[in-house]
């Protein structure tokens, strides 16, 4: 370990909130923990009366049946009002809601205001093409104004979306259609990715050939590169609407009315169709960006780097943002294009304060090295955001150092495609934060750690986080499949919600997330997370990515495997190996090190950046792939597997 980090963790210290940020913070102290400790149903109502307009209010705050729940009954909101109309209404018709840069180097600043007709219109459109109340229309485009907007014109008229990352292959954007029955689809005729197409349209029209549910399919031009349309199906979005009238009232909606379908990702079987209502869901979205990200909406720049396509983009692009007023970046390409520092040039050029990114694009640009950040003026951040993994505390300090100039809180984020809305998470102006740690649930939120026997472990102790309460935003269910709903996340403990991830408490109390649960290693009958060692392992100077997976050994049950991606200037070699073996010892334990350790170009990671470790055990095991259609990369993996077979990998056996 550094012997900076080390000093650190070693004192146990913590980072308190810097004087000048709690100063003028949004929350200071406990008080709204308090509140919501004493009654957490008041709590909510609470910010669902303060955050949002309700065109009636709600009978009945929360009506929990386990695992069904149904909040703010009786009442009745429009979320696209809350999101758009309300802050033109209220004056602020000319403040940004976007600020748009296309990969190429275009740009776009759109109002509130601006906003406002542009959902209309589109709303209009879908009405025009008899999409009504409750209809499902699926999305599938590139990070372009007009999928937000898109989202948006849905909700004003209380269809669902169902997004479709343009990253997913034609199999998976049919097999989500089909699956929640679309009536219509939205895409663009392409996407720029690193300087060239994804040709969207022409992956659309694969997909479309055996979905029978859409009969319209609207198309946006973004690359112009000369696609095919289907007369009667398909509509250019400038054709269609932008004749529309700009003026479509929002019709108030159920609080529990379904606002989206998100198929999570997942590493391995069928995706699950997520769903999302209405009151709850924006009620939680709204009081977590205001609260987790101390946002000021009339002075702040706010960057989210997610894809729309992911529930962060939904929840901290669109949802949350708007409706706080709040004035957002949209990036719409890669960070490397043109060059690796790219994100850096957006946030000199719009001013961002808040950024908001996964850790491992923290990894990646700490690979890239501190040349690319420091070529930029980043003085504009005053705090920083982190979700999506467990983030190492190496990562946590480079980004808190190299992008925050050691000025800014972080908040490191945990929460799920399921759980709507940020869940754990320290609030930055109160919560003294440890490098590594997601710190506490949010107030009214009931999270704990478990045993195999569904009971709390106490503090310190490690073991299965669960949520113990229900939460506006939580899932209603998996579409279609309300087994499926209760077997996945309520059969495993007892009026628990588990969420399938690992994690353990420090003597402190603070919560520390481990991975998926399915990423804990059983060696020598010592359970040993894979997150641990893969931070131990990135902790070494030399390396910059590493992945471990747990494998068959004859006699030690499971044998730590890592892979492992060097920091540009460092060689692989055996005394290197060894090096890095004793450093996890030192770090956790002789138990941990790893068996084998493999120097890899590239990890196997989903295109929301997780990696696949189940394919990197069937390449320690040598199985068979299985089905790799979520890997960003296909590619990756059979290099690894090559390199891993040439180096006889599993050998050292001391
Ligand atoms: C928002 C999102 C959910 C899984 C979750 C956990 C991991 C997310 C994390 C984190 C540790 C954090 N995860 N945030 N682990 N610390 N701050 O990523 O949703 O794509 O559904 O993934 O991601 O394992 O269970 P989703």
């Amino acid at each position: 370990m550094s012997d900076a980090i080390e000093g650190l963790l070693e004192e146990g210290r913590t980072f308190p909130p810097p004087p000048e940020f709690a100063a003028t913070a949004r929350v200071r102290d406990s008080s709204l923990q308090a509140a919501a400790d004493a009654d957490p149903e008041a709590f909510w109502a609470g910010q669902a009366a303060e955050l949002l307009d309700w065109d009636r209010p709600w009978d009945r705050v929360l009506d929990w049946q386990p695992p069904d729940a149904q909040w703010f009954l009786g009442g009745t909101l429009n979320v696209a009002h809350n999101c758009v109309d309300r802050h033109v209404a209220a004056g602020l018709g000319d403040r940004v809601a976007f600020l748009w840069e296309g990969e190429p180097g275009d740009e776009r600043a759109i109002t509130y205001a601006e906003l406002q007709d542009e959902v209309s219109r589109a709303a209009n459109a879908l009405l025009a093409l008899g999409i009504e109340r409750g209809d499902r229309v699926a999305i599938y485009m590139g990070m372009v104004p007009e999928l937000p907007i898109a989202m948006l014109a849905c909700a004003r008229i209380g269809a669902a979306h169902s997004v479709v990352f343009g990253g997913f292959t034609a199999d998976s954007l049919r097999g989500r259609i089909n699956d929640a029955e679309a009536k219509a689809l939205i895409t663009c005729d392409g996407a720029w990715r690193r300087g060239a197409v994804v040709p969207l349209k022409d992956i659309a029209d694969e997909a479309l050939q055996d979905a029978p549910s859409v009969h319209h399919c609207i198309v946006l031009r973004r690359t112009d590169h000369g696609v095919s349309m289907t007369p009667g199906r398909d509509h250019w979005w400038h054709d269609l609407v932008e004749a529309q009238s700009e003026h479509c009232p929002p019709e108030p909606m159920d609080a529990e009315q379904l606002l989206f379908i998100l198929y999570t990702s997942g590493t391995t079987a069928k995706p699950k169709g997520i769903m999302h209502t209405t009151g709850g869901y924006l009620t939680q979205v709204a009081s977590t960006f205001r609260n987790v990200f101390d946002i000021r909406p009339e002075s702040d720049v706010y960057w989210c780097t997610a894809d729309c396509g992911w529930v962060t983009g939904h929840s901290y692009i669109v949802y949350g943002p708007l409706a706080n007023g709040a004035t957002s970046v949209i990036y719409e390409g890669t960070p490397d294009h043109p060059d690796k520092d790219r994100f850096w040039a957006i946030v000199e050029k719009y001013g961002v304060t808040i950024l908001y990114t996964a850790p491992t694009a923290i990894r990646t640009f700490m690979k890239w090295g501190d040349e690319y950040p420091q070529r930029r003026d980043l003085s504009s951040l005053r705090l920083l955001g982190s979700v999506g993994e467990p983030i190492n505390p190496e990562a946590w300090i480079w980004y808190h150092d190299v992008i925050g100039h050691g000025r800014t809180p972080i908040v490191d984020t945990w929460w799920q495609t399921e759980t709507g809305a940020i869940m754990i998470s320290p609030l930055p102006g109160a919560t003294p934060l440890k490098p590594g740690s997601a710190t506490f649930p949010l107030p009214g939120v009931g999270a704990d750690v478990v045993g195999d026997d569904g009971e709390p472990v106490g503090v310190p102790g490690g073991g299965y986080l669960v949520l113990n309460r229900p939460w506006p935003s939580m899932l209603r269910g998996v579409w279609g499949d309300p087994q499926r709903f209760r077997d996945t996340y309520w059969s495993r403990f007892e009026g628990l919600y588990f969420a399938g991830d690992g994690a353990k408490r420090d003597a402190d109390g603070y919560l520390w997330l481990l991975g998926r649960v399915d990423d804990v290693m059983l060696v020598s009958g010592h359970n040993i997370s894979t997150a641990e060692v893969e931070s131990a392992l990135v902790d070494h100077h030399a390396v910059a990515e590493a992945a471990v997976v747990g494998t068959t050994d004859a006699t030690t049950g499971q044998a730590v495997s890592a892979f492992v991606i060097l920091r540009s200037g460092n060689v692989a070699s055996d005394d290197l190996v060894r090096e890095l073996r004793d450093h996890v010892a030192k770090l956790i334990g002789p138990i941990a090190k790893p068996k084998s350790i493999l120097f890899t170009d590239d990890l196997p990671k989903t295109r929301s950046g997780k990696i696949m470790r189940r394919l990197l055990r069937n390449v320690a095991e040598d199985e068979s792939l299985g089905d790799t259609t979520t890997l960003a990369d296909p590619s990756v993996v059979a290099g690894i597997r090559d390199r891993y077979l040439a180096s006889n990998a599993g050998g050292d056996d001391e």
